[in-house]
């Protein structure tokens, strides 16, 4: 009997998916986790006055949050629901045995076409910051349209100094091109320059502040998604653990750390020197709105019991804060994936006259038969 083919590659998937999570955590509790997620078109607003058109998943930017534990058997389920074509490429993961989920269309998979679903099915066989970004034509998708999310995988043997922490925080930093921001499908070129920086897609002073009180053991996973970033925190120097998702065999101090593009590296913060401090990208063009300092790749830590001051840019902030912009709190709940209100787009407004309604044919009854 002849087996249809589609068959075949699902048993085979699944056949390597369970080998593959009993070999890779034995005795361990990896689980089978479904997710599933969207891409749409929305319009982010990324600092005072400049707006973005992006391809969001879920609709945001960035994307949903993936939490999941070292060896968890994951199947994301993609639906396009946008105009154009796009995959994901899960950036980090070593797809043993499954190469085919590797998000990069014609060599891994035929991109996935607008109104199209596609299901990856893979292995979290890499612990630490990954994250996952569209590889369709990276320089647009990935560079100037928010396609890129954290996914933050739990290593099964955590090291001494990951049990200390008490707040995860995670940033990613990109860069945004006013000249392109308003009409998909540009954007990209080698002479383009970007004019807008945001953390986790928002320029100062549209961020939150990071609060924290004497004591915190930060741990702060930096991303440079789409822009590359000298990570610099005031008044404290920060450990350097990892470099993409891989403990380092020794973590060094710094007080500027460079993450280059497409890394990750997470550092550990000890929240020791009570004040309020900026932490900014030290590449000094990152830190404007368009040339308008300050902004961009900039943000603040404020400790518990410091005063707000009169002059203070966020001094009258405690009704419209959001505790979780740095994902601190989801990065408590249980396993899953998570959206986030605040990284949410709106959706595109069309002008009137800008689409042709197509006239409905209406069909003619047949001539009854005499
Ligand atoms: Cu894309």
């Amino acid at each position: 009997m002849k087996v249809p083919a589609i068959c075949t590659r699902a048993l085979l998937d699944l056949a390597v998916a369970v080998i593959g999570s009993l070999l890779l955590v034995p005795g361990s509790h990896a689980e089978f986790r479904q997710f599933e997620m969207t891409i749409e078109e929305v319009e982010l607003e990324v600092a005072p006055n400049f707006r973005a058109k992006v391809w969001g998943f879920n609709g945001q930017v960035p994307g949903p949050l993936l939490h999941v534990a070292e060896g968890d058997d994951l199947e994301i389920t993609v639906h396009n629901l946008t105009s154009l074509n796009h995959t994901i490429h899960w950036h980090g993961t070593y797809q043993t045995n499954s190469w085919r989920n590797d998000g990069v269309p014609n060599i891994t998979q035929k991109a996935i076409e607008p109104g199209e679903t596609f299901v990856y099915r893979f292995i979290a066989d890499k612990p630490g910051s990954l994250w996952y970004h569209c590889h369709v034509n990276v320089a647009e998708h990935l560079g100037v349209r928010g396609m890129w999310g954290p996914m933050i995988v739990d290593p099964k043997d955590p090291s001494e100094i990951e049990k200390e922490v008490t707040k995860d925080v995670i940033m990613m930093f990109s860069g945004w091109d006013s000249d392109v921001a308003k009409e998909y499908g540009k954007g990209g070129h080698p002479r383009d320059i970007p004019d807008y920086y945001s953390i986790n897609g928002k320029a100062f002073p549209l961020n939150q502040p990071l609060r924290v009180k004497e004591g915190d053991v930060l741990r702060i996973r930096l991303f440079s998604a789409s822009s590359e970033t000298a990570y610099h925190l005031h008044g404290h120097d920060v450990l350097v653990t990892h470099k993409d998702g891989l403990p380092l065999d020794s973590p060094y101090w710094a007080d500027v750390v460079d993450v280059p593009m497409g890394a990750r590296v997470d550092v550990i913060a000890r929240m020791n020197n009570p004040g309020r401090w900026i932490n900014h990208d030290h590449i000094e063009q990152h830190t404007s709105n368009s040339g308008k300092m300050p902004g961009g790749a900039v943000m603040i830590v404020e400790y518990e019991g410091i005063e707000n001051d009169d002059w203070y840019v966020w001094k009258d902030k405690d009704a419209s804060y959001d505790p979780d912009f740095y994902l601190t709190e989801t990065m408590k709940k249980p396993y899953g994936m998570y959206d986030h209100a605040g990284y949410k787009g709106q959706p595109i407004e069309q002008k009137p006259g800008n689409k042709k309604k197509k006239k409905k044919k209406i069909p003619q009854p047949e001539t009854p038969a005499e």
